[in-house]
């Protein structure tokens, strides 16, 4: 089971990204399942998740990164025993940190049989300037880019040659040994790439 994070800020395009991700995957006859972190009460994205067929563990009411990381480790053992999938893409809240999640999962991986892909972080870069202007914000996006062995700049369609240049030399600032990836799930920009580096990058967690 290998498990693969598609994280990143509010808004940033990770439910879009995830559907595609998934329905490419599942075509290639891969057996993928969803585990999707929603901030809210009502659960949205899982649902949206569901109406495109694809195989969804919604987790509400609190963060996984923290409070939930031990229902996050328990619903693992759930996917592992009822569905045996090939790979788990994990949605985590738009606050949450990477690492922290990874680290409760690697908690399990004596007994479960888990590998790591890749981190994947989303930065919008049609926000960029709010992105990283703010102070909270911004020390939010470096804890999550830091965390990223991948770095899609989403949105590509909606953004100039200089902000994209500008958003990559900002990330690389930030986290330079992540690959940053020009990504746009509208026409399919970077959308190879991901994909080879879910199915293919190898990642040590110790
Ligand atoms: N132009 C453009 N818009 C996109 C792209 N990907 C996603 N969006 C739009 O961005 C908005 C947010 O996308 P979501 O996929 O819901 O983002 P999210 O990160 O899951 O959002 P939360 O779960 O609320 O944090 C939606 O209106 C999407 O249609 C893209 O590649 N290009
Ligand atoms: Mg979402």
């Amino acid at each position: 089971m290998r498990l693969v994070q598609i994280a990143g800020y509010l808004g940033s395009g990770k439910t879009t990204l995830i559907i595609a991700l998934s329905r490419h995957l599942s075509e290639g006859g891969g057996k993928v399942a969803i585990l999707v972190n929603d901030v809210g009460e009502i659960p949205v994205d899982g649902k949206v998740m569901e109406e495109y067929g694809l195989a969804v563990k919604d987790m509400g009411g609190g963060c996984i990164c923290c409070q939930m990381a031990g229902s996050m480790r328990t619903t693992l053992r759930l996917l592992e025993k009822n569905l045996h999938p090939d790979l788990v893409l994990i949605e985590p809240t738009g606050i949450a940190v990477p690492g922290a999640i990874r680290n409760a999962a690697q908690l399990d991986s004596g007994k479960l049989p888990i590998t790591f892909g890749p981190t994947v972080v989303l930065f919008d870069v049609t926000r960029m300037e709010k992105l990283l202007t703010y102070d909270t914000l911004k020390r939010l996006v470096a804890t999550q880019v830091r965390d990223a062995e991948l770095i899609a700049l989403s949105k590509v369609d909606r953004a100039t040659e200089e902000a994209m240049s500008q958003a990559a030399e900002a990330m690389r600032q930030i986290n330079a040994t992540a690959e940053v990836v020009r990504l746009s799930t509208r026409t399919g920009e970077g959308f190879p790439r991901l994909l080879q580096a879910i199915e293919e990058m190898e990642v040590t967690v110790s």
